[in-house]
């Protein structure tokens, strides 16, 4: 038996032997007796498969512009194969549409599987298996109504990562998990098969060597990682056509930069959305609103962002105010913004069934929203009672939506919180056949579904992008593939458990595995009350995610950095200020990511794919390429193993001792104390702490060097510009090299501007060098005199220095 694509009444659909091949630019199509397929080079690493099993080819829903560099390419055909090679691969096409892919030196990176689609029995306690069908039948009927499935071999000692935020641990092999987007209230626990976002791109590592594959197919989709099986791992759909793309490393790093390649990469934010941010369900009325942002200020804890959730609507009517709880908003949101802070507002997508409300009326004047299959909109329940749904999938609904934006923008609304939007529907779900009309193509819930949160982030990045001109910041909780490009994400519902501190960990280490850059937990967690040491923990993590935003639900106890007691309001201090110390550091990141698509907070695999000990580590992070955390994530834990990746050495941060990579060791980790290593020769830009951002004009960039303890050099590059427009696009930007060398006795240390575009630029640079005091000291070859007694040694230099020698 081969490679099964399995058409509804049809088992085991196969295409059958080459008839025919052709090359036209870079697409091979190939007629099989029972089908045709294209292999598609877009580029010498990224291939695609697709063959039209049940419909045509359509629009990608999370491919935008795609771009082709295919390089070189030449076909072949020998032995009854169809041999594609690129500039990095060769691929092997046989009888039945049978892929192996290899590199150029014949090594075997991919194949498909040879054997029978066999999944293991769910065996019960009876004879007829009864109690199976009751309690596991899910597998079996999950089988039946696959319409496509792609069987991999699947070789020991291989590891898999992405698919979003999935719950459960970094590594996917040996779990199942389905795509479809799911609003579930429970507490989410390791066994949940869907979670609100449906992400078919995995990471798959082997022997070293990763690739990946994007399963770009909207439908219901099953993705199962030698669960069924020992010996393949398979991903399938309920319909649509087969349409994946290979994507080659060899390094993890590699495949997420052509992953985003593809689907796009976050754009870089506004400097403030990397701020604190505190929500919770919800502010309301306006008294209690100014009442947090006062405290904020008081208690000397920076903040740059508050949250309105669904009370300061009217009847949660989106895009209205509730007049009584906030009856001058405009007034509020400008006084607000005279304290610093930015106001996001939650917007859900169901409209309120309500003549003469006038959202409701202009969609159902215009078929705005979804309908049955008699085209009459179809109605479901959710916050606002019997509600309706706008058809995003339709451009000029999205247009509609977009320009709606404006009513809270231009009122000085900063940014928007897409939530409800998998579609969450609360008199059961929406029917399969619900239809959409995708720019003028009719078709059902089914394949709309898991796209629904993308397009309506699509509407809304694009209606705040015209109305402000500004980088939009959105965040949502349903995303599909390539939703990266529109907002910001968040794991949704969470609970104060530490086992969902546990968790969101490889959560978040998933999320930035398949493009999403910019993402976070409820920090504190959103279900059930918070304890003081919960959060005191869960702020240590806080501070190294990108979305930096505690949240709670209605009706749990306060879980703002002062609910506690003081000393958890100290641990949020210390925590949240050395969070806007290195803003400069993570907006870097994020600059960075704009291109490579690489995230903030990554698995250790990604800096260190030649340690396979770290292939697994769920409890460590990298924050970018040069710090290191390892939080504590257990109740009462004050010591905790880190284990320090081979490669480097690492600097303790805290305490500035110096370890070697490739050991595991012993940290004491106090309440206060998160513990977090500096790699070897890592430069960090710091900035003063602010209350938020904008408070204080920085003339004066910081560099926290952590020096070579023997030989070693190292580059920082440092990015300026007015952190909020897109002025950027047209190259009004800093750059800034830094350079550190060490050789003997002598350290060096070069400063240049590779860029100087954007006129603010520092007026100097504070230099503070870890670890090490020196004899002599020079400026660009004027010897200066050493003024620290302290054990850190620390200078300022003007901003025109090019070249500073330290001699010890
Ligand atoms: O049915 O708007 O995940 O963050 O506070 C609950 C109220 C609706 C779910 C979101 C949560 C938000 C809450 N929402």
């Amino acid at each position: 038996m081969n490679q099964k694509f399995q058409l509804k009444g049809l088992q085991g659909f196969m295409f059958g032997k080459i008839k025919f091949y052709e090359k036209k630019s870079n697409v091979v199509s190939i007629e099989f007796e029972n089908g045709r397929a294209s292999v598609d080079i877009i580029t010498p690493s990224i291939i695609n498969f697709f063959s039209p099993l049940s419909a045509e080819r359509r629009a990608s829903k999370a491919v935008e512009n795609l771009k082709r560099m295919p390089g070189k390419i030449t076909v072949d055909f020998i032995d009854g194969q169809v041999l594609v090679y690129t500039e990095k691969l060769k691929v092997s096409i046989a009888d039945n549409f049978m892929v192996d892919i290899f590199d150029l030196n014949g090594k075997r990176i991919c194949s498909d599987y040879r054997g029978e689609d066999k999944p293991f029995v769910r065996r019960g306690n009876d004879d007829d298996g009864n109690i199976a069908a009751e309690e596991g039948h899910q597998l079996e009927e999950e089988r039946k109504s696959q319409k496509i499935k792609i069987l991999k071999q699947l070789n020991p000692g291989s590891y898999f990562y992405g698919l979003g935020d999935r719950t459960g641990h970094l590594n996917k092999l040996g779990y199942h998990y389905k795509m479809w987007n799911t609003d579930n209230p429970n507490p989410h626990v390791e066994s949940f098969e869907t979670m609100y976002k449906s992400i078919p791109f995995f990471v798959a590592l082997e022997k070293k060597i990763a690739y990946g594959i994007f399963f770009d197919n909207s439908y219901e989709t099953i993705f199962d990682f030698g669960k069924e099986n020992s010996d393949y791992y398979s991903f399938s759909a309920v319909d649509g056509n087969l349409d994946y793309y290979f994507i080659y490393g060899p390094s993890a790093k590699e495949v997420i930069s052509g992953y985003t390649f593809l689907t796009g990469t976050t754009p870089l934010p506004q400097l403030w959305t990397l701020g604190y941010q505190q929500s919770r369900w919800s502010y309301a009325p306006e008294k209690r609103l100014q009442e947090i942002a006062n405290n904020f200020r008081k208690k000397d804890i920076p903040c740059d962002v508050l949250y309105l959730d669904i009370d300061y609507m009217d009847g949660y009517r989106v895009f209205t105010w509730d007049q009584q709880k906030f009856p001058n908003h405009e007034k509020m949101l400008d006084r607000l913004k005279g304290q610093g802070y930015k106001v996001v507002t939650i917007i859900d997508p169901g409209v309120k069934k309500d003549k003469g409300y006038s959202i409701y009326d202009q969609g159902l004047k215009n078929n705005y929203f979804a309908t049955d299959r008699d085209g009459i909109p179809y109605v479901n329940r959710v916050w606002p009672g019997k509600a309706l749904y706008p058809d995003f999938s339709n451009q000029t609904v999205r247009h509609w939506w977009a320009e709606n934006q404006k009513i809270l923008v231009n009122h000085g609304v900063a940014g928007v919180w897409n939530d409800m939007n998998e579609p969450a529907s609360f008199d059961g779900p929406l029917p399969d056949d619900v239809q959409f009309n995708d720019n003028g193509r009719l078709t059902d819930h089914r394949e709309i579904h898991n796209v629904y949160g993308h397009y309506m982030s699509k509407a809304t990045y694009e209606g705040i992008k015209t109305a402000t001109n500004k980088r939009p910041f959105v965040i949502t909780r349903a995303s599909y593939a390539g939703t990266q490009k529109y907002a910001t994400v968040w794991t949704g519902d969470n609970q104060s458990l530490w086992e969902h501190l546990r968790m969101s960990l490889p959560m978040l280490m998933n999320l930035g595995m398949s493009g999403f850059a910019f993402c976070g937990t409820d920090v504190g967690g959103f279900g059930f009350d918070c304890t003081q040491e919960l959060l005191s923990r869960w702020v240590q993590v806080g501070a190294f995610t990108a979305l930096f935003r505690n949240h709670s639900s209605a009706s749990m106890r306060d879980q703002e950095p002062w609910a506690f007691d003081e000393k958890t309001e100290s641990i949020n201090r210390k925590y949240i200020k050395l969070r806007y110390r290195l803003l400069p550091y993570f907006y870097d990141i994020m600059h960075d990511e704009e291109t490579t698509g690489l995230p903030m907070i990554r698995p250790l695999l990604l800096d260190y794919q030649n340690d396979e000990n770290v292939y697994g580590i769920n409890d460590e992070f990298m924050s970018g390429s040069n710090i290191l955390v390892a939080p504590v994530v257990e109740q009462g834990e004050t010591a905790r193993m880190v284990y320090l990746p081979k490669g480097n050495r690492w600097i303790d941060y805290w305490t500035k001792a110096v370890f070697d990579g490739g050991q595991y060791i012993v940290k004491n980790a106090p309440l206060d104390v998160c513990p977090i290593y500096v790699k070897e020769g890592g430069i960090i830009p710091m900035y003063p702490a602010q209350n938020y951002v904008g408070e204080k004009k920085i003339s004066q960039l910081t560099l926290d060097i952590y020096p070579f303890t023997e030989k070693g050099k190292s580059c920082y590059e440092h990015y300026q510009d007015d952190g909020e427009s897109f002025d950027y696009r047209s190259g009004n930007y800093n750059l800034y090299d830094f350079i550190l060398k060490r050789s003997g006795n002598l350290i060096e240390i070069n400063i240049s501007k590779t860029r100087e575009a954007y006129g603010e630029k520092y007026q100097s640079f504070k230099f503070i060098i870890n670890g090490i005091k020196p004899l002599e000291f020079l400026v660009d070859g004027q010897t200066r005199k050493i003024e620290n007694d302290d054990d850190q040694f620390s200078f300022t230099v003007s901003n025109t220095a090019k070249k500073i020698d330290l001699k010890f």
